[in-house]
């Protein structure tokens, strides 16, 4: 028997909830099998088992707060001995208090009742007769609740997880797919039905007595003015506020602007993007922009450094990880680019779409999150003009790419339409003057405009 403990996730990560747990008691798993979903500070992350064997205990459930070095599964060389297997060992039950009975709900069940929604287990449950993935065959739910039977509900685990969100009992819930399906529209429309239903100052009494939850955050509240939601942080905002608060209060920003005439470049996008292509990526403006800047770190040392305040001293760092901001329905996800300067441009547009693409499907590991030295952060597939971005401690500088957009640009006599690609360079005044940042800046723009100039010293 061997206890698989949640491992060190790095950077600050000391706990993180469970959303999903990706194996059942009895399973066989390979060593780096994915074994729970763990959304962190930062990011929605697979915890691979750092073992090979035979799930013998699972000791934590949806919605359970981990930290590192507590145990997550308990291994064995063989299957448990009589199935059906339990997940975990049952708490001595209080005297008075009737639980359900195995022939009423399997164990994992009843040990879901004590938690704040019933159906959420039950839905595991079901999971257990019918081996397919979760988010492609939704599987009913039946949970009791009182004593009173519930309904089997199809609901996808993303669906059910909008529904907790917005206060909504599923039970309550019409569905309009095949078979009584419950769609994200048909929990919303609930939704609005509900709050169209009841009077606001009712609201959170009529909540606390709805069948079948035992704990809910009121969807709406109200004040003096009107009414008004609460909505829980997940853990990927709670990260950014802490991270963006602690930056904004330490580090004394400056933002130095310009602009980069990118026509010529854009040629050059559209005429290689092909061969991009064929790699099976994007040659992209972000692309293009994180080759320019792990260039102008290598020349430009002190924006590739950290800062250590209680020492006195700059630390240059002599590799080159950019940071890629990605804009993900769960929030703000920086994957890093590890040794960004050594990479083609065909490498770098693989990498950032991989990045992209895992962080947006929460499946990005902890260590892509990790190890950065500099950002850059492109908001041009929206829109706007500059902004100011605020840096990533410990790093000591950021840059904001906004849309490139045709200007009329006093070229040889004239104006000619240029397109010109808008650039914000937040630094860290502690330990860079606004003359080097002028020049940092000057140099990514003649980069862009005249990509001979990288090699030019
Ligand atoms: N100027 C003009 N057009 C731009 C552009 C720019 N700066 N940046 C992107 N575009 C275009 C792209 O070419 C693309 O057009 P096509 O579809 O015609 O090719 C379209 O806009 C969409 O681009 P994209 O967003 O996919 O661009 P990308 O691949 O370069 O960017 C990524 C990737 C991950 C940076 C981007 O998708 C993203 O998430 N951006 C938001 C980052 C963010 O949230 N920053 C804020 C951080 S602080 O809160």
């Amino acid at each position: 028997m061997a206890e698989f403990k949640l491992p060190e996730l790095g950077e600050n990560i000391t706990s993180g909830t469970v959303t999903k747990v990706l194996v059942k008691v009895g399973d066989k798993i390979e060593k780096e099998q994915p074994v729970v979903e763990l959304e962190t500070e930062k990011a929605v992350v697979e915890v691979p088992s750092d073992a090979a064997g035979t799930v013998q205990e699972i000791r934590v459930k949806e919605g359970d707060t981990v930290n590192v070095g507590q145990v997550i599964l308990v291994l064995g060389e063989e299957a448990p001995e009589n199935e059906p297997p339990k997940e975990k060992k049952a708490p001595p039950k209080p005297e008075k208090k009737e639980e359900p009975t195995p022939e009423k709900a399997p164990p994992e069940q009843a040990e879901e009742e004590a938690a704040p929604y019933a159906g959420e287990k039950a839905f595991e449950a079901g999971e257990k007769k019918k081996p397919a993935g979760p988010e492609a065959a939704p599987k009913p739910e039946r949970a009791e609740t009182g004593g009173k039977e519930r309904r089997l509900m199809l609901a996808a685990p993303s669906v059910r997880r909008l529904a907790r969100e917005m206060g909504v009992d599923l039970q309550q819930v019409k569905g309009s797919g095949p078979g009584g399906r419950i769609s994200a529209a048909d929990v919303k429309a609930q939704a609005g039905k509900k709050e169209e239903a009841k009077p606001a100052e009712k609201a959170p009494k009529e909540l606390a007595t709805e069948p079948g939850r035992e704990k809910a955050s009121p969807p709406l509240d109200s004040d003096k003015y009107g009414r008004f939601e609460r909505q829980p942080m997940s853990g990927v905002r709670k990260s950014t506020m802490q991270h963006i608060t602690t930056a904004w209060e330490t580090i004394p920003h400056v933002t130095q602007t310009d602009w980069a005439d990118v026509t010529e470049l854009e040629k050059f996008r559209k005429t290689y993007g092909k061969r991009v292509e064929a790699a099976g990526a994007k040659l992209t403006v972000t692309v293009i922009v994180v080759k320019v800047v792990a260039e102008a770190l290598k020349k430009f040392p002190r924006f590739n450094a950290f800062v250590d305040v209680e020492n006195e001293e700059i630390l240059l760092k002599h590799y080159v990880n950019i940071g890629v901001a990605v804009d993900t329905e769960h929030g703000l996800m920086v994957p890093v680019v590890h040794g960004a300067d050594g990479k083609s441009l065909t490498e770098l547009a693989v990498e950032v779409g991989r990045l992209a693409q895992r962080a947006r499907e929460r499946k990005i590991a902890i260590e892509d999150l990790q190890g950065g030295t500099f950002t850059v952060t492109n908001l041009g597939g929206i829109g706007g003009l500059w902004f100011s971005p605020i840096i990533r401690e410990p790093e000591a500088a950021i840059l904001g790419v906004s849309r490139a957009v045709m200007e009329p640009v006093w070229m040889d006599g004239e104006f000619k339409p240029r397109l010109m690609l808008p650039l914000s360079l937040s630094y860290d005044h502690r330990i860079i003057d606004g003359a080097d940042a002028a020049r940092f800046m000057r140099w990514l723009v003649e980069a862009l405009e005249q990509p001979m100039r990288m090699a030019l010293d």
